[in-house]
């Protein structure tokens, strides 16, 4: 029996102590024991760069303490043998691997490509199916940009700190006058997608809209699963077990 444990959206953040309490709770309650746990982006609510771990000392703000003791906490289950797999998502890009090593996990490709059996389950964040939002498609472009990352990353802390708030006051002013269908996944992206990487199944987060969604496929049943982002005292989880089928679950932290 292999059992595979899914998550995104905790958006993990010096000023939301109860989310931290309740994953980390999660980690030793729920994810000890089990084969594999991919965490499907937007872990952090922001990261500015993997060099953070360096600097506790310098930063006010917790979020270098925060990713410490998240590391930490992953290395531990790690290291009783559970796989960690990490993707980025559209607020947690430039997660490196150095952070990535520290807390004994793989970064993964979005889209990913999951095998049970006879069975691939694709896996995504889910940010690059909202192709209506045509402003966010730009930014991601630059954002997913090597160079514009490397400009970034020579950047003082402090002043990448101060961007990335300013970049999240932009995007609640931005996000808060589009239309609620531009900023769900754009339904034959998903089709073209899921086609184009020979899926039925096709795993993500990004939208907190958590559900099942059946549709069709050339003529075939499939399923699109949407995690949810976590709250303090509840979050989502998928699991799939040894027959690769997949269940959305809404936990109690
Ligand atoms: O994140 P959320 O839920 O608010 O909305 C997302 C999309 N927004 C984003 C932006 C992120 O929130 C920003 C996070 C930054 C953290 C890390 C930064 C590290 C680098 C910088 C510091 C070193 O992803 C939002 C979508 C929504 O999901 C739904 O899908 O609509 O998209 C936007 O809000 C984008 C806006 O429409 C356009 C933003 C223009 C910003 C332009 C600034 C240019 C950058 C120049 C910087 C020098
Ligand atoms: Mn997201």
């Amino acid at each position: 029996m292999t059992t595979t444990l899914l998550i995104s959206d905790l958006h993990l953040h010096p000023e939301a102590p109860d989310v931290t309490e309740g994953f980390l709770g999660w980690l030793e309650r729920r994810a000890s024991g089990v084969d594999a746990l991919y965490i499907l982006g937007d872990f952090f609510e922001a990261w500015i760069g993997d060099d953070l771990l360096d600097h506790a000392d310098q930063d006010p703000s917790g979020n270098a303490a925060l990713a410490i003791r998240v590391a930490a906490a992953l290395r531990k289950l790690a290291d009783e043998g559970t796989a960690i797999y990490l993707m980025h998502g559209n607020r947690d890009f430039l997660l490196g691997h150095r952070f990535a090593a520290t807390a004994g996990a793989k970064l993964v490709t979005d889209p990913a490509v999951l095998r049970f059996g006879d069975e691939p389950v694709l896996l995504m964040h889910g940010d690059s199916l909202c192709t209506r939002d045509e402003a966010y498609m730009a930014f991601r472009e630059q954002a997913r940009n090597p160079a514009w990352q490397e400009q970034i990353l020579a950047m003082p802390l402090a002043d990448r700190l101060q961007l990335a708030a300013a970049l999240r006051q932009q995007s609640g002013e931005a996000t808060s006058s589009k239309a609620e269908d531009i900023m769900d996944v754009t339904p034959e992206e998903v089709v073209r997608t899921m086609r184009d990487h020979g899926v039925t199944t096709l795993i993500h987060g990004h939208t907190h809209r958590p559900a099942v969604h059946e549709l069709e496929l050339d003529d075939r049943l499939a399923r699109r699963i949407v995690l949810g982002d976590w709250h303090p005292g509840k979050g989502w989880e998928i699991e799939i077990g040894s027959d690769g089928d997949p269940i959305l679950r809404e936990i109690a932290l």
